[in-house]
């Protein structure tokens, strides 16, 4: 601005037509130029923002995904679960389906994993069959109790059971301590659920799914008599001689007089595999998996039908068209199976890390069948936007987080990865 004044102060000296000429063109001049300095401002704001933008998306556009190895020595026999106790050590916990638990240090470079709990006695494993499910109490630390979810033959049944670990090493879990919460009876080998994972108010939410066979034939998840298809809540701090749990007062059927279990949070589920707390909303995410043609992601809440076996995802599936849908809850997600080879979700975490910023608050999930791994945003009010993140030659049995809320993903072939970019060291 100081060159404005220069050129014009001689000008004061002038005559004073001469002068209010001058006054008049500095007046227009300083406007004009006000106007053309506003104008470039504007411009180059507008262009500098564009430019940024472009440069950011390209950053984004350029993330390109790829798994690699999370510990390169190790690997498992079906490897169906990755837990960490949230104890403060930064351990990470495998689950082997046909009845192990491992155990390791968090570090890429660990050379081997220890047998933590050995169940394949007691356990019917193949198929859907297994060691399904590991959760650590929240007060794991000073309890060391551990839950979990297997099944046993003769009769073919789920059992939710509590472990304690070994009073002289925290890497091994007393074996004979074991307290049966309760057995649900299978009808068929398949659909079984298996997630166990502790809510942000303490309580245990345990997944079982509708017991088969093809098309929920026995209609357990609309039965509310049954607790097969459905997502159970239990207080596991309520314990006397020989209970190991209580009925959480707020659970919906709590002291029904019709003959509903009182252990179901939400019914109306196919087959849950795999459901997480989001730690920041205390949502609850899901994934269902479909019987013939679609895969859903559901925010489970207190007391709602899922919809399963009338609805598969947003389609009538029981009867096949204008199926009642009063008060069902539909999905906030679904895909088809495709030509792409997905046929079966595998249920994540929504992403709380601090590796991959961009993913931050997304649900990471994936398709055992197809490999593919998507982030699902969701905002609780607009639809879902979904985006595709790798596919990889796996199969995706599960997901797991670290203490630190960073991601692994579990191969069923045996290896556990993590994300990682394409293009970077990371
Ligand atoms: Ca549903």
């Amino acid at each position: 601005m100081a060159f404005l004044h220069t050129p014009i102060s001689p000008l004061s000296r002038g005559d004073s037509k001469g002068l209010k000429f001058l006054t008049s063109l500095k007046f227009l001049y300083i406007n004009l130029h006000k106007v053309f300095t506003m104008k470039v401002t504007h411009i180059l704001t507008i262009f500098l923002s564009f430019f940024f933008a472009c440069l950011i998306a390209n950053a984004d556009e350029n993330k390109r995904y790829k798994l690699k190895n999370a510990f390169k020595n190790l690997s498992f026999d079906n490897p169906l679960d990755l837990q960490h106790p949230g104890d403060g050590t930064n351990r990470i916990f495998v689950v082997s389906q046909d009845g192990l638990i491992y155990v390791f240090n968090n570090n890429p470079s660990v050379k081997s994993a220890k047998i933590f709990l050995d169940i394949r006695d007691k356990v019917t494993s193949g198929g859907e069959l297994g060691l399904l499910g590991l959760a650590f109490h929240p007060d794991y630390k000073t309890n060391g109790y551990f839950y979990v979810n297997y099944t046993a033959s003769n009769p073919l049944r789920t059992v939710i059971a509590r472990y304690t670990v070994s009073s002289k090493s925290r890497n091994d879990a007393n074996k004979n301590s074991e307290r049966i919460l309760f057995q649900v009876n299978q009808p068929y080998s398949v659909h079984n659920g298996g997630q166990l994972a502790f809510g942000p108010d303490g309580y245990l939410y345990i997944a079982l799914g509708n017991g088969g066979s093809g098309g929920d034939s026995m209609n357990n998840g609309q039965n509310k008599s049954s607790l097969l298809g459905k997502i159970l809540r239990i207080d596991v701090d309520c314990t006397s001689e020989n209970i190991y749990y209580c009925i959480p007062p707020e659970n919906p059927f709590a002291g029904n007089s019709q003959g509903y279990k009182e252990e179901i949070y939400a019914y109306g589920v196919r087959n849950p595999w795999r459901f997480s707390f989001d730690p920041v909303t205390g949502w609850m995410w899901a994934g269902d998996v479909g019987q013939n043609d679609w895969e859903e992601i559901d925010i489970m809440e207190k007391g709602k039908n899922y919809g399963w076996r009338i609805m598969e995802g947003n389609h009538c599936y029981n009867p096949s068209s204008d199926c009642d849908t009063s008060g069902l809850i539909l999905p906030i997600w679904e895909y088809e199976h495709d030509g792409q080879g997905s046929c079966s979700i595998t249920g994540g975490y929504v992403y709380r890390g601090t590796k991959f910023p961009e993913l931050y608050g997304k649900y990471i999930y994936g398709d055992y069948c197809s490999g593919s791994i998507w982030a699902l945003s969701y905002d609780g009010t607009n639809p879902a936007t979904n985006k595709l993140l790798l596919t990889a030659d796996i199969e995706i049995s599960s997901f797991g987080i670290d203490k630190d809320n960073e991601m692994y993903i579990c191969d069923l072939n045996g290896k556990i990865y993590k994300l990682a970019y394409k293009k970077s060291k990371n």
